[in-house]
């Protein structure tokens, strides 16, 4: 019975040495130590010895089934700080980023403009992006073959109700509500069935100012401009008036500016002219204002208008119009 003791022992430690895993371990304590297991066994078979020794063999198989006890106790030790080593949280691990969402470089630029001319005492002012023929063409002065009415040009919802091509017809709404004196802006999305490039979309965002009210001249018109782009590019640059035409306006011109990339040396974003063009005025057209009823005669005024998509372009250097409408997160971060 000794012998068999000690044998279990030797196979015991010989076990207990080659232990890798917790399924090894677990094995070893089915083996062992439990009701079926060789120490048991082992208790079971003491029970037939003989009273003289049984006393002092019954001790040292005790002893054994501590011995085993306590090494299984140490090995699962060993496994749970190995367990908990490995699941500690590292602190040098870099921290997870939120990112934090920012404004549409669209929304910048419209916002600043709208600043500007707040502070300028113009009124923001918002209209349907739905209109008909007679708001967003014929009271404006577009002669009935113009091509702009153009199904090629225009998205057509039916025979007279189209989506608005400009915010003009805004400015429409307001004089026939409204009588003069008239300072607004009118900031809003337009829509033009042209071909997509990286240069024109079927929607793109417009500004367009109007003011109604006595004597009002061409030259309030250029002093009113002049200080916008100074406030908005920055005082020291240069701008000229060249004459243009709009059905709406008489007379009518363009603005542009020096370039503000190359101070007016030439690069690749004014196309090495040295100047940007950046926006249309004129004075209202007479025809406008006998279509809505002002006087004529007492009273002139002045408009204009300006694309924010080509602004924003030239502003941050975008060379897609797309890129404003696909909603890329790799390209809105970094506004
Ligand atoms: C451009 C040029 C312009 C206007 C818009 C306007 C509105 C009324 C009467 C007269 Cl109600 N004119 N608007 C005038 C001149 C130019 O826009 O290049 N836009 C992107």
């Amino acid at each position: 019975m000794l012998d068999k003791i000690s044998q279990t022992k030797t196979q015991l430690e010989t076990e207990l040495n080659s232990i890798s895993s917790l399924i090894d371990l677990d094995n070893f304590r089915i083996k062992f130590l439990t009701r079926k297991g060789i120490i048991a066994e082992l208790f079971e078979e003491l029970k037939s010895i003989s009273i003289e020794i049984k006393p002092h063999i019954g001790k040292v198989l005790n002893e054994l089934r501590t011995f085993a006890q306590n090494e299984f106790e140490k090995k699962n030790l060993e496994f749970e700080s190995v367990k908990n080593k490995s699941q500690k949280i590292d602190l040098t691990i870099p921290g997870k980023k939120n990112w934090t969402g920012t404004k549409h470089p669209l929304t910048q630029t419209l916002g600043e403009v709208k600043r500007i001319f707040s502070q300028m005492g113009f009124q923001i002012a918002q209209g349907p992006e739905i209109e008909d023929d007679y708001h967003n063409f014929e009271a404006l002065n577009f002669p009935p073959n113009h091509p702009a009415r153009d199904m090629q040009d225009t998205f057509f919802i039916s025979e007279k109700i189209l989506l608005r091509t400009h915010t003009s017809p805004v400015q429409i709404r307001i004089m026939e509500k409204q009588s003069p004196p008239i300072r607004v802006i009118i900031p809003g999305r337009v829509y033009r069935n042209e071909a997509i490039s990286s240069r024109s979309y079927c929607l793109f965002h417009q500004v367009e100012g109007l003011y109604v009210d006595e004597k009002v001249s061409f030259s309030e018109l250029k002093g009113t401009l002049v200080a916008f782009v100074k406030q908005f590019y920055g005082s020291n640059l240069k701008y000229k008036f060249r004459p243009s035409f709009f059905p709406f306006t008489e007379p009518s011109a363009e603005m542009d500016i020096s370039c503000f990339l190359c101070n007016g040396k030439g690069c690749r974003v004014c196309k090495f002219s040295g100047w940007l063009e950046i926006l249309g005025c004129g004075m209202v057209h007479p025809n406008i204002f006998k279509n809505i009823n002002v006087d004529t005669e007492k009273y002139s005024g002045y408009a204009f208008g300006m694309g924010i998509e080509r602004i924003a372009m030239l502003l941050y250097g975008v060379d897609d119009i797309r890129l404003f409408y696909e909603n890329d997160v790799r390209f809105l971060k970094q506004f």
